[in-house]
């Protein structure tokens, strides 16, 4: 079958449309998730890195597509043209096979080095955090400071996080078998698997205060695409106060909240148990947990992987059926009546 020249055309213009809008489609002046606008040191290494290696691709790359297209074009087939016919090229092999190597030596060079530079523990002043990657959130543990919390991710500015990724054997509201994530923060760092019943460690930090989005980065299942989180690099005092505001709960006298909280702790609802058999509302409280740890819930920008923002019209979505506002999410829907969601949500804003 041949297709018509004027055809061919057509198709090669429609082609090179689509090329193109793919290609502008990746551009962004300013990309919340910009790897090649860092803001951390162990971002910046690996910016640096991509900063050397990147250009030497692309002269390589244009060398030999512009050989290959050459040749392409200059020795096409020609009525009458027959092509020289040998076997192998001794020099010819040798030499295109050293330099290649020669360039991939060069570059294995600062490769090696920020990989091991990258993986040295941080000395001096160290904030641990130990990461629990969940379907389809995140879990993040203070060791130090006795706290825990989950999503969004606080940390001080300048300061080295030593970052523990402790991949869970079994996921504990349905017992099935945990499966691997990716924690990554384009602009601070990272992106490090996070492997059932594995320990991997990484350092992170923060030169600059402010909020940055992450997300996970390697296929976990139905809600993987909303599992995303947030980081908040705030200054140490500040960070010192929120780590002391998470640490006391409030204590109320609004009946409507009295009464979510009784429901929290004790509710039987029909789809479900109570809620605090999956969640605990109290940050200093490090025990395993099926659920996000609540403990200062409504200073939370954002919920359930970061991807609903934390107002009293979401809750009462969330509530009324997880699974319909997050795919795959994995708190049931509890079967709540509309007056036990109005006293729920009430109680879930008090907790600051
Ligand atoms: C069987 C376990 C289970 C029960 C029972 C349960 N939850 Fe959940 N809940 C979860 C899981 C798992 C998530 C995380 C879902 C996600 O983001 O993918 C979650 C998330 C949440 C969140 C969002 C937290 C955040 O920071 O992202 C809130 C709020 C919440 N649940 C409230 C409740 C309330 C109120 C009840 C009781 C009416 C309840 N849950 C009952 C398992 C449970
Ligand atoms: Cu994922």
């Amino acid at each position: 079958m041949s297709i018509p020249a004027s055809r061919k055309r057509r198709l090669l213009i429609g082609a090179s449309f689509v090329l193109l809008a793919l290609l502008l489609s990746a551009c962004a002046a300013n990309a919340p998730q910009d790897t090649l606008k860092s803001a951390g040191e162990s971002a910046r290494r690996s910016e640096d890195l991509w900063n050397l290696v990147f250009p030497i691709a692309v002269v390589i790359f244009v060398i030999v597509e512009f050989l290959l297209v050459f040749a392409v074009i200059r020795f096409r087939t020609k009525p009458g043209r027959v092509a020289s016919q040998f076997h192998g090229n001794t020099k010819l092999e040798i030499v295109l096979t050293v330099i290649p190597a020669l360039i991939l030596a060069a570059i294995s060079v600062p490769t090696i080095k920020t990989i091991f530079d990258l993986a040295e523990p941080p000395t001096g002043d160290v904030l641990n955090v130990t990461v629990v990657a969940h379907q389809f959130w995140w879990e993040y543990r203070y060791p130090d400071l006795g706290i825990v919390t989950a999503n969004e991710l606080h940390i001080p500015v300048d300061v080295p996080v030593r970052i523990r990724l402790e991949g869970q054997p079994t996921d504990l509201v349905d017992s099935t078998p945990e499966v691997i994530h990716s924690f990554w923060i384009p602009k601070l760092g990272g992106k490090q698997d996070i492997v059932p019943g594995r320990l991997n460690l990484i350092t992170l930090s923060a030169s600059e205060t402010g909020t940055f989005l992450g997300q996970c980065t390697e296929y976990c299942g139905l809600g993987h695409a909303e599992m995303k989180l947030l980081v908040h690099v705030h200054e140490q005092a500040d960070f010192d106060a929120w780590v002391e505001e998470l640490k006391v709960t409030p204590p109320t006298t609004d009946p409507l909240v009295t009464e979510g909280e009784k429901l929290f702790i004790q509710g039987q609802f029909a789809g479900g148990p109570a809620c605090s058999s999956c969640h605990v509302a109290d940050a200093t409280r490090d025990a395993p947990n099926a659920g996000p740890n609540l403990g200062g819930f409504a200073t939370r920008e954002t919920f359930a992987g970061a991807v609903l923002d934390n107002t009293e019209e979401n809750l009462v979505r969330w509530l009324r059926d997880p699974a319909a506002v997050k795919q795959g999410a994995k708190m049931p829907n509890l079967g709540l009546t509309t007056e036990q969601i109005t006293a729920l949500v009430a109680y879930l804003q008090s907790l600051e």
